[in-house]
């Protein structure tokens, strides 16, 4: 027997479903026997309207690079909307060196729910926006730094909105929402310099070594990279097929039973060194990177990519939906 309810709230819908499975065996009263009730959450819609508008105010205080005034403010606004959807939020300062020396006051921007929970997911995205254009056709450009709508901006937009219907919803799970910082401050391309390791993901890189919460693991993460362009394609990237073929699968084919393998093509991609790298060097989690990386075209992950060209002209709510309907469902599937 199924008891169905339905709940408006804010505007989304969100259904909550009731399961009785009553154990009646023959010649039992069924009404003495005792029932197993579980309580199933039905997955929520994503607004995809909502998450470009979260996108397109991130944009709006100008570049998020760190130290400057504009990360700062940006910052500000992140903990507190996370906040506001009920989440528990740490900001975890950490000073880190980049390639050239240069001392950062990053800011990672860590969002709980159900902070006693053990049994805990982890989402994840970087919300600083590269201090370089060194793709830019212009050269004269190259030092200055980018709006990041995409590489950066689209994929914190996409987690707020979940956030958002996670506060609505609830969730059996802890479920927590890591904005990193200074992903996007690796060495640039246009200056001709000797190759360093690790100068890429900072922020991630530090939470991996000094986690705010002690010994803090999670079932397995996801992260969030380039996810609003027009008509991106998401392959397989190498690393995640190595630590977490399972939930590559798993969502691969969820987005598939959505209607969203025009984006999710289930082939494998390119190799590529993200936040999600360190997530599972330094706390073994095993983690999925979701990225635009074409490894047919000549751009990879796009001809937009770390140039001026990444501004709000080049999210489209589609591509937002297909990537967060998808998460949703993963983890609404989670039991
Ligand atoms: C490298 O280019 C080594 N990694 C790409 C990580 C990245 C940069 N994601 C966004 N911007
Ligand atoms: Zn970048």
């Amino acid at each position: 027997m199924t008891n169905q309810f339905k709940i408006w709230a804010g505007g989304a819908l969100t259904a909550s479903l009731l399961f009785f499975a009553c154990s009646s065996p023959k010649g039992g009263d069924s009404s003495s026997k005792s029932s197993v009730e579980a309580k199933k959450v039905a997955t929520p819609f994503f607004n995809a309207d909502s998450a470009y508008a979260y996108v397109e105010h991130q944009v709006n205080f100008g570049p998020r690079v760190p130290n400057t005034p504009e990360h700062k403010a940006c910052a500000e606004y992140l903990a507190a909307e996370m906040k506001r959807f009920g989440a528990d939020v740490i900001v975890q300062e950490a000073e880190v060196r980049a390639f050239d020396n240069t001392v950062l006051e990053a800011k990672n921007i860590i969002a709980q729910f159900n902070p006693e929970l053990n049994n805990r997911l982890l989402l994840f995205a970087h919300w600083d926006s590269r201090p370089f254009a060194d793709h830019d056709p212009d050269k004269s450009k190259r030092d200055q730094p980018i709006d990041g709508a995409n590489d950066g901006a689209s994929g914190v937009g996409v987690l707020m909105e979940l956030a958002r219907l996670i506060g609505l919803a609830g969730h059996n799970l802890g479920i927590d929402i890591i904005f990193f910082d200074a992903e996007d401050y690796g060495q640039p391309d246009h200056r001709d310099l000797p190759y360093q390791e690790d100068t890429w993901c900072l922020g991630s890189q530090y939470w991996g070594k000094y986690p705010h919460k002690e010994d803090y693991y999670a079932r397995y993460g996801i992260l969030l990279d380039m996810v609003g362009a027009k008509d991106a394609l998401f392959y397989h990237e190498g690393f995640s097929l190595q630590n977490a073929p399972d939930l590559v699968k798993r969502i691969w084919n969820t987005a598939a039973d959505l209607g969203y393998s025009n984006y999710f093509v289930s082939e494998r991609g390119g190799t590529i060194t993200d936040d999600h790298v360190y997530v599972n060097k330094y706390r073994r989690i095993p983690c999925v990177d979701i990225i635009q990386f074409n490894p047919a075209s000549n751009s990879s992950f796009g001809d937009y990519w770390h140039t001026h060209a990444d501004d709000m002209s080049n999210i489209d709510k589609k591509t937002l939906k297909a990537v967060g309907q998808t998460l949703l469902e993963v983890i609404y599937q989670e039991k």
